[in-house]
């Protein structure tokens, strides 16, 4: 192949990866949207955590995860989920306590099970939950990564030390991704956590990566490379990611300022894709993907107003 065709392609799987990116990442973004919809006009029960201005950890992260890697995740679990598994409606149906959703209905928004994802809303329970994963793997003499979504507000909880503790001294592999948005519920990580996340990793012997960009294509690059290496030694690492969480806590408890959110949104994974490239067109996408909600959603007989559904669903409002 010539060099001007190997650089051709090398651009095009390039594009290629950017507009899969981007994709995903808006679904992400309305599909929960579309959560909180549901749950304004009383067609959602329970609470529910979106990861809205976080989309890029998960896509980026879970992008290199092979089929049979385990992804264990947290509260805020819905991007993690669909970075997984592509399953949208199956999702869609278990949130909305639907029968013929992945767990009969009955998980919720936070503790879903489908075949190599967990997810619990109890801070810190799944992390040593991992480490078991992890160790059965091991055992059996199996390759697969286990990747532990934690928030910084984990860090208060001491069955955390203990598992960074084992997971260490038995090399296993496991990838704790910190999404560090610096804030748990309404506190500010200034008010909860005593010196650095980093350094815990550390005093454990786990090796430990920052990347301080919100920018999808930057988390994915690292993240690879990390689990390349988690592969080839049999040994666990830590991805701390300097992330936003653009949204209130869970519905609507949020005591930051507008001024502050405006600030963080310069943070805006999607916005920091848009910027990067503008030779998409980004209208016919988010078309397509307002438009997959809408398709789904009927399966549901939720009995919505759709002009009002697609105001809800675009993606300054
Ligand atoms: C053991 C336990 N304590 C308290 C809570 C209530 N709670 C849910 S999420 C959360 C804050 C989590 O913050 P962080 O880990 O930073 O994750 P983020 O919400 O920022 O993604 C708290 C206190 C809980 N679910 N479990
Ligand atoms: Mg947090």
């Amino acid at each position: 192949m010539s060099q001007k065709k190997k650089n051709n392609k090398k651009m095009f799987s390039k594009i290629n990866e950017l507009r899969f990116y981007y994709d995903r990442m808006f679904f992400i973004r309305i599909f929960e949207k579309f959560l909180l919809y549901l749950s304004s006009i009383g067609k959602l029960d329970g609470t529910t955590h979106t990861c809205i201005g976080q989309e890029s950890v998960a896509v980026g992260v879970i992008k290199n995860t092979t089929e049979e890697d385990f992804v264990i995740s947290n509260h805020r679990g819905h991007g993690h989920f669909l970075s997984k598994y592509f399953v949208p409606e199956l999702f869609l149906l278990e949130l909305v306590g639907d029968k013929r959703g992945i767990c009969k209905g009955k998980a919720g928004s936070q503790h879903v099970i489908y075949k190599n994802f967990y997810a619990n809303g109890v801070l810190g329970n799944l992390v040593p939950v991992a480490a078991g994963i992890s160790l059965s793997l091991k055992k059996n003499k199996k390759k697969p990564v286990v990747v532990v979504f934690l928030g910084d507000g984990v860090f208060g909880e001491g069955i955390v030390y203990e598992t960074l503790n084992f997971v260490s001294l038995y090399k296993l592999r496991c990838l704790f991704v910190v999404e560090n948005n610096k804030i748990a519920q309404t506190t500010n990580i200034d008010k909860h956590l005593a010196g650095s996340i980093q350094k815990r990793f550390d005093s454990f012997g786990i090796k430990v990566f920052q990347e301080k960009t919100n920018d999808v294509e930057n988390i994915n690059k690292l993240s690879k490379k990390i689990l390349e290496n988690i592969r080839k030694s049999d040994e666990p690492a830590a991805l701390i990611v300097n992330t936003v969480r653009l949204m209130p806590h869970s519905k609507g408890d949020d005591t930051r300022s507008l001024l502050e959110i405006k600030k963080l949104s310069l943070k805006d994974p999607i916005k920091l894709l848009v910027k990067k490239n503008k030779k998409f067109n980004y209208d016919e996408i988010e078309k397509n993907n307002i438009d997959k909600i809408i398709e789904i959603s009927k399966n549901m007989r939720l009995n919505l107003n759709y002009l009002d559904v697609r105001k809800n669903l675009y993606r300054d409002n």
